[in-house]
């Protein structure tokens, strides 16, 4: 077996400089079946789609594979073990990183990954979407508006999992993408995709771990006497005696009962109704300025007599985690995930990446407009051919190819929802 750069770099670095590997995953040799459990009683086999090992259709290096998804509109559930628990601590931060590619301009589909607490306890084959997690981060991509990046922390303290409160951006292109999370012992937490910072700051800003600072004074009540109407009815403002108070409809006077109408059958006739020609629109007294308005009533804020820090709501792997799993579903499957590492230390994972993501990046980019450019050529050669005649089965076929819009019938949005918190 040829053995890539990266698989000899994996290999080698069991120790480090900066800090400790919890785990380091390339997916490059055979043996990542042995160290990874698929889902087998989650959901019913056949709704579980199969992990296909390759390097995809563009890379920087045919021997670098990854894992990726190969069946449209499945289920996906994917564990190992962590080479030893990782237990957040007061001078370390917790960094979890792996790359993702969506090979197939991915419209619905779940791409993040999760650190798990359970130990000895956790249920492999079980484990899906209800199993209880530490972290869930990366990608979620539904439709136009549905596109994100999950942050999403388990609290120890009320044991909740708290979603971060501003969205955070994800990348939808068919490149590889680098996703990394740090959650720092000072409460603190960031967010990097390709190593540049897209969300980051403090955890209690940016995620409910604590109640409120001030709430409403409980004490504190609307004086019954306050006004708070801006304007009022003009007491000035009469009706003009000489007002016509014309109704809006008169019955027609030149309708007449027709000579067939029976009152008995037919009931008493009337005549239809008709805008009334006099009618002028009804009197409206004049609104003014209210001398006695006082502005809206604003609540008088106090302290939050329950409200205090948290120090640790860094520790979301307070009692250790233990896993790593993908539990996710797919509309249209060809996400590739590689190089996952877990670590202590962010310089650590910096170095992992520029010898993996970064090594690879522009190889890729460059094979891939390579494809996009024969695939381009390709259609419009298929497109010319129409041109000069061909068929209505020949169009089908070119648009299959272009963009497997025959596949578009088969989305099952409702089935993605249910098991994603
Ligand atoms: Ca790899």
């Amino acid at each position: 077996m040829k053995f890539s750069a990266s698989v000899l770099i994996a290999a080698t670095c069991v120790t480090s400089a900066y800090g400790e590997f919890f785990l380091t995953e390339n997916f490059n040799d055979e043996g990542w079946t042995s160290r990874w459990t698929e889902s087998s009683t989650w959901k019913p086999k056949g709704e579980m789609g199969a992990w296909k090992h390759t390097a995809g259709e563009w890379f920087g290096d045919a021997d670098d594979k990854g894992i990726q998804t190969s069946e449209d509109a499945r289920f996906y559930g994917l564990s190992a073990k962590l080479d030893k628990p990782f237990t957040s601590s007061s001078d370390k931060p917790l960094v979890i990183q792996y790359s993702v590619k969506h090979e197939q301009n991915l419209d619905c589909g779940g791409a993040y990954i999760k650190l798990l607490p359970e130990g000895d306890k956790f249920d492999a084959a079980g484990f899906g979407g209800d199993t209880p997690y530490a972290v869930m981060f990366g990608p979620d991509i539904c439709g136009t508006s549905n596109k994100k990046t999950h942050v999403i922390l388990n609290d120890h303290v009320k044991d909740e999992n708290l979603l971060v409160k501003k969205e955070v951006s994800t990348e939808t292109d068919d490149l590889t993408h680098l996703y990394t999370l740090i959650i720092k012992p000072d409460n603190t937490f960031q967010v990097l995709i390709d190593n540049k910072s897209v969300r980051e700051g403090p955890l209690d800003e940016h995620f409910d771990f604590l109640a409120e600072k001030t709430i409403k004074d409980p004490d504190a009540k609307k004086p019954e006497d306050w006004v708070d109407n801006a304007k009022m009815l003009d007491p000035e403002d009469t009706k003009p005696d000489d007002f016509d108070d014309q109704p809006e409809e008169i019955a027609d006077p030149d309708a007449k009962k027709p000579d067939d109408w029976d009152d008995e059958d037919d009931g008493d006739w009337e005549p239809p109704m008709i805008d009334n020609p006099d009618f002028s629109g009804e009197w409206k007294q004049k609104k003014i300025d209210n001398p006695d308005y006082k502005g809206k009533w604003e609540h008088p804020m106090i302290d939050n007599p329950d409200y205090s820090f948290n120090e640790e709501m860094y520790k979301v792997c307070k009692n250790g985690c233990t896993h790593v799993g993908f539990e996710i579903w797919q509309v249209k499957t060809g996400t590739l995930f590689d190089d996952i590492i877990v670590t202590d230390s962010l310089e650590e994972a910096e170095e992992y990446a520029q010898k993996t993501f970064f090594a690879k990046k522009d190889g890729e980019k460059k094979m891939y407009d390579e494809h996009m450019e024969k695939k381009k050529a390709e259609d419009e050669e298929a497109m010319g051919d129409m041109e000069d005649g061909g068929g209505d089965d020949d169009y089908m076929g070119g648009m299959g190819d272009m963009g497997g819009m025959g596949d578009m019938g088969d989305f099952d949005m409702d089935g993605m929802m249910g098991d994603e918190f």
